[in-house]
């Protein structure tokens, strides 16, 4: 079998004194934090898109990654070899997950017939694979916005036909993360959004969202689908208004439609603050509506205005998002998928490898802080103590739904002299400091 990865040995954990590039430092798969491992808790996942598709083209200039499949011709025989390759990195990194559109593990053809063909062919090799292979799908996806099809969107496109289109691929994507025993299946809008108010009809674009996704519904119990339905909200790019803004925007279309009972989120630490949001907000928007379903786990950079999908390093980020994580519960069928490309100047398959072991380091460490954090309890009880006036008297009163604005006018009358007490904001990143060095 060829080795696409040939200077790569399996991973291994060394600690954090190594000094062997090649070697994880905090990620120490079965290592327990608070009874489950770190393999366990983490669920990593390969991204099929970014590190088997993406060759770093720019608006500026072409690709400059060299790949091992780069002297293959046959489009068929190229997706053949990312397979092989796809196996190879996950066993190597101990990534025991991957992701992956539809036209990313097989190329498109000239009719939707033989496109079907060619995923059939590379689906039965993963399958293949898969029978001596811990390596498992996360979850698949559609990429219903890369064809000039979909110029208009998908299911918010103003042609039907492109509606009817994105459905049959959309079901044929589902059969398909089925097959592989996909854990989720995603949603990310793509092109579903307007550019212009001028040309747009909002209301019958959304309707047809709407109706889209229960149908989706409808076809996974119509073949026993029982994977997890994910939205990945996004507030722009590449549309000017992408509809799944963020969280709080995609939880009330979900509301409005009688959909929310089958989605859960798949936040996404770039379209966090894209949306002018903190990937922790996301997330915690998520928690607490019981909706944090999996995680894109990339970063962004806040001084560029659009989706760089770096590989996650900041342990600050990393440990909040884990903190949220924990919180929840942990992940149950989603993950941290690694939605994330190499820079341009990082143009060697073995890049591949660094950044995947960088992105798993900083994610143990700030799994390891955000246990510490969560066990030690300090901010927990500082927030506790904070809200202490909702636990007796008028407080109580309130939370129980018992008082109104009478009881509450006559209550204010008799108590009006009000003591606040500090938020304490820079004590508690201090103690945040604490934990993390
Ligand atoms: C785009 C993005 C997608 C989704 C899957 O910004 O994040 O790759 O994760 O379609
Ligand atoms: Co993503």
């Amino acid at each position: 079998m060829t080795a696409y990865f040939k200077n790569i040995d399996k991973i291994k954990y060394e600690g954090k004194g190594s000094e062997n590039p090649l070697a994880f430092k905090y990620y120490n798969s079965d290592e327990k934090i608070g009874g489950k491992t770190m393999k366990e808790h983490l669920r990593f996942a390969v991204a099929y898109w970014h590190t088997y598709q993406g060759t770093g083209a720019d608006p500026f200039g072409p690709g400059t990654a060299v790949r091992p499949w780069d002297n293959i011709q046959d489009p068929m025989e190229i997706a053949k070899a990312k397979v092989a390759a796809n196996f190879e990195l996950c066993e190597k990194l101990g990534v025991p997950f991957f992701c992956f559109h539809d036209r990313d593990i097989a190329p498109e053809a000239s009719t939707l017939h033989e496109t079907n063909r060619n995923l059939d062919e590379i689906v039965a090799l993963i399958k293949e694979y898969m029978k001596t292979s811990e390596v498992k799908l996360l979850w698949g996806t559609a990429n219903a916005f890369s064809n000039p099809r979909y110029v208009h969107g998908a299911s918010t496109s103003c042609n039907a036909n492109v509606f009817a289109y994105a459905a049959a691929q959309v079901k044929k994507a589902m059969e398909v993360t089925k097959e592989l025993g996909g854990q989720n299946y995603v949603f990310w809008g793509g092109r579903e959004g307007y550019e212009t108010l001028l040309n747009t009809d909002m209301k019958l674009e959304l309707d047809n969202l709407g109706r889209f996704l229960q149908m989706a519904v409808d076809y996974a119990k119509e073949i026993g689908f029982d994977g997890q339905f994910l939205i990945e909200p996004k507030p722009k790019e590449p549309t000017k208004h992408q509809y799944d803004f963020d969280t709080a925007t995609v939880i009330g279309f979900l509301k409005t439609h009688g959909l929310d009972k089958y989605f859960k989120m798949n936040i996404e630490a770039n379209h966090a603050t894209l949306a002018a949001h903190t990937f922790q907000h996301e997330l915690r928007v998520s928690r607490i509506n019981n909706m944090l379903g999996s995680i894109d786990a990339n970063q962004g950079d806040l001084l560029l205005g659009w989706d760089t999908d770096q590989f996650p390093t900041n342990i600050y980020e990393t440990t909040l998002a884990m903190y949220e994580v924990l919180k929840a519960g942990g992940f149950t069928s989603g993950g941290l998928n690694f939605d994330a490309k190499l820079r341009r100047g990082s143009f060697e398959a073995d890049d591949l490898v660094y950044a995947h072991i960088a992105g798993m380091d900083a994610f143990a460490k700030g799994l390891k802080i955000a246990y510490k954090i969560i066990e030690d309890g300090k901010i927990d009880d500082f927030i506790k103590a904070r809200y202490a006036s909702y636990e007796t008297g008028i407080g109580l009163d309130i939370a129980n739904g018992k008082v109104g604005f009478k009881e509450l006018e006559k209550y204010a009358l008799e108590n009006d002299q009000i003591k606040n007490n500090s938020g304490r904001q820079e004590l508690l990143e201090n103690i945040l400091n604490g934990y993390m060095f």
